[in-house]
């Protein structure tokens, strides 16, 4: 049989031998989702967000075929300066893996590589899910079934409110999959705290997450749960200001035909432009303000297991 190619950076190789809570952390955000230098002082201050909030950081990426749980400065520096990295999905990460490639982890990648690496919890920006108009195009992420069947909890600030949030949420309930708003009732809405929807669960506290998140296991539940951690409020686009920005960009996507993996990058950089920068800032404080959520979260799972 194949074995794995997995390898661990020296300080999430030492965090497995003590038993240490390690978050995973995703690579498509860096390739995909921020312009360089952006992307590269993000990937660090993130990583230094978990280990300031008493966790080891894992960022996931394949490099030349072997799967990375944990990268050095350099493996960083150069993931964040490539041009035409692939972004992998479930579908397409065995492929990259097997011919030798190199590909940045997207959510549900990433959570298959932390579940094979034996980590319970990953921060990420935003899930992807139902594209507006999915009914005609039938764009659904790849993300959402991922949650529904690998058991790894995921701290996103919610939806990106680029997609059709009402259809995102039916698709997780559909699958199972938990939408655990944290400290609020509302849904928070990526660069927005919070949205017209009301979240269909709410948790207080890192270590009622946790505890949720070992019940799914006791139960033998497969699949992960969905964290929606709110940005900070001094740094959101409230959604009212924001949503006629997002029309505007997903109108230039419908004009000139983007589809497909191409989209939510190609929407990402345009919001980014439309805001004069302001939704780049706000993309960064969210993911700091999940990473030191994920790290706390990750402690009370470790502990608990502990003590089981
Ligand atoms: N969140 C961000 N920026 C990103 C993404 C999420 O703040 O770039 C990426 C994630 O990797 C997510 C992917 O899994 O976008 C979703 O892409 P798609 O809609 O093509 O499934
Ligand atoms: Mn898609």
């Amino acid at each position: 049989m194949t074995a794995l190619p997995l390898i661990f950076s020296p300080e999430v190789a030492q965090a497995r031998r003590h038993g240490s809570p390690v978050v995973a952390l995703e690579s498509t955000i860096i390739t995909h989702g921020m312009p360089f230098p952006d992307n590269l002082d993000t990937a660090w201050s993130v990583e230094e967000a978990v280990r300031a909030a008493g966790a080891i950081p894992a960022t996931i990426a394949v490099l030349e075929g072997k799967l990375h749980i944990g990268l050095s400065e350099g493996e960083l520096e150069a993931l964040a300066t490539a041009h035409g990295v692939a972004k992998l999905s479930r579908a397409d990460l065995a492929v990259c893996m097997a011919q030798g490639r190199t590909g940045a982890t997207t959510v549900a990648a990433t959570m298959i590589a932390a579940r094979a690496a034996g980590i319970a919890c990953f921060a990420t920006g935003g899930i992807g899910g139902v594209h507006r108009g999915a009914e005609h195009s039938f764009d659904i992420s790849a993300d959402l079934h991922e949650l529904a069947q690998t058991s790894v909890s995921v701290v996103c600030a919610g939806a990106k409110a680029i997609l059709d949030l009402p259809k995102t949420l039916e698709v997780l309930e559909t699958l199972g999959v938990p939408v655990i708003a944290y400290a609020q009732d509302s849904l928070p809405a990526f660069w927005s705290a919070t949205s017209p929807l009301p979240a269909p669960l709410r948790l207080d506290d890192a270590d009622g997450i946790a505890r949720a998140h070992l019940m799914r296991a006791a139960l033998g539940l497969p699949g992960g749960q969905l964290i929606a951690n709110p940005i900070p409020v001094a740094d959101e686009i409230p959604y009212d200001e924001i949503a006629p920005i997002i029309t505007r960009a997903i109108d230039v996507a419908d004009a000139q035909g983007i589809t497909g993996k191409a989209l939510t990058p190609f929407l990402l950089d345009r919001i980014h432009q439309l805001t004069g920068g302001r939704s780049l800032e706000a993309n960064i404080s969210l993911v700091r303000n999940n990473a030191r959520l994920a790290a706390k979260i990750a402690n009370r799972i470790t502990t608990l297991s502990q003590n089981a």
